[in-house]
């Protein structure tokens, strides 16, 4: 996983509203749709619902330390979607300490290993991996207007990729997977067959299975993994990969079917995740059909 640094995140508080105008021009959808969309919520929540979640967001000093501005723009995206949510004053120990005193529904934190939403009251854990992973899938999924029967390549077998692999599969899209490290595509493929006797298919060529697919996610951390020449006019691409796989002249070709951010889509999908573990039976009323 890419650590990030504060440039990543500078910028996202304040440009939420336009991130999310783009979003919808690209999917038809908004963050809350999308991470709705990737939380398997078939019914937008009423606010009132959302605003009853109260998340405190912990800074974590170990490791490298605090990324200037993560704890904020994590807090933002969360405040944007309409969740109650907040910075503890306190870091690490205290911090979590500070956040159950204050009776939220969730804690969410990260170090250099883990990013994750943690709930006390159910001991559930939605990991930003799992939430990026089924997040992006799920905007490619709204981009293209469904991937049911459709062939997607997936760039990249770390814990993102596998995760969207998995939601691939949900969405009944037929899978390929790529990943330098070969062994780790087989992996992949071997517990996809366990788990749901589903077989994916394992590229040993990027070049060959770039030719060969048109709706692509790219959750690696190389920079230009994805060349300017294997991408068309037919190309979608949701990348959760940091930094983003493409070359500035690759990324303008494909801008109008590119799903990119470094946070957004996976707090705003571990939102909605968390939703779904602290409130599901009203949920669960807001999923039933009227009458
Ligand atoms: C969660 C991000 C997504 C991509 N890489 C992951 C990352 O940068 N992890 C490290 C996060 C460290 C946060 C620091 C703080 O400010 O609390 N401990």
């Amino acid at each position: 996983m890419t650590r990030l640094i504060s440039q990543d995140v500078e910028n996202i508080s304040v440009d939420l509203d336009r991130f999310d105008s783009l979003l919808h021009a690209k999917t038809g959808h908004t963050l809350l749709e999308v991470a709705c969309h990737a939380a398997n919520i078939n019914k937008r929540p009423r606010r009132s619902l959302i605003s009853s979640l109260k998340a405190g967001v912990v800074p974590m000093t170990s490791g490298e330390g605090i990324i200037q501005g993560f704890s904020e723009t994590v807090r933002s995206i969360l405040a944007h979607l309409g969740f109650h949510a907040f910075v503890t004053e306190n870091t690490d120990a205290a911090g979590v300490a500070e956040a159950f005193e204050n009776s939220v529904d969730i804690v969410m934190m990260a170090d250099d290993r883990r990013f994750v939403a943690l709930s006390p009251k159910n001991c559930q854990v939605i990991d930003n991996s799992v939430a990026t992973g089924w997040g992006f899938a799920a905007g490619l999924d709204l981009m293209v207007g469904g991937l049911k029967g459709n062939k997607v390549l997936i760039i990249g077998c770390g814990p993102v990729g596998q995760n969207a692999a998995e939601a691939l599969i949900h969405f009944g899209a037929e899978v390929s997977a790529y990943d330098v490290n070969h062994e780790r595509c087989i992996a992949l493929a071997k517990r996809l067959f366990r788990s749901k006797y589903v077989n994916i298919r394992t590229e040993k060529s990027l070049a060959h299975a770039l030719s060969n697919h048109k709706f692509l996610i790219e959750a690696t951390n190389s920079p230009d993994v994805i060349d300017e020449k294997s991408l068309g006019p037919g190309t979608f691409i949701a990348a959760p990969g940091m930094p983003l796989g493409m070359s500035i002249a690759a990324r303008k070709k494909v801008e109008a079917h590119l799903l990119h951010d470094p946070l957004q889509t996976g707090v705003a999908t571990m939102g909605l995740m968390g939703l779904k573990a602290c409130r599901p039976l009203e949920l669960d009323q807001e999923i039933k059909p009227n009458g």
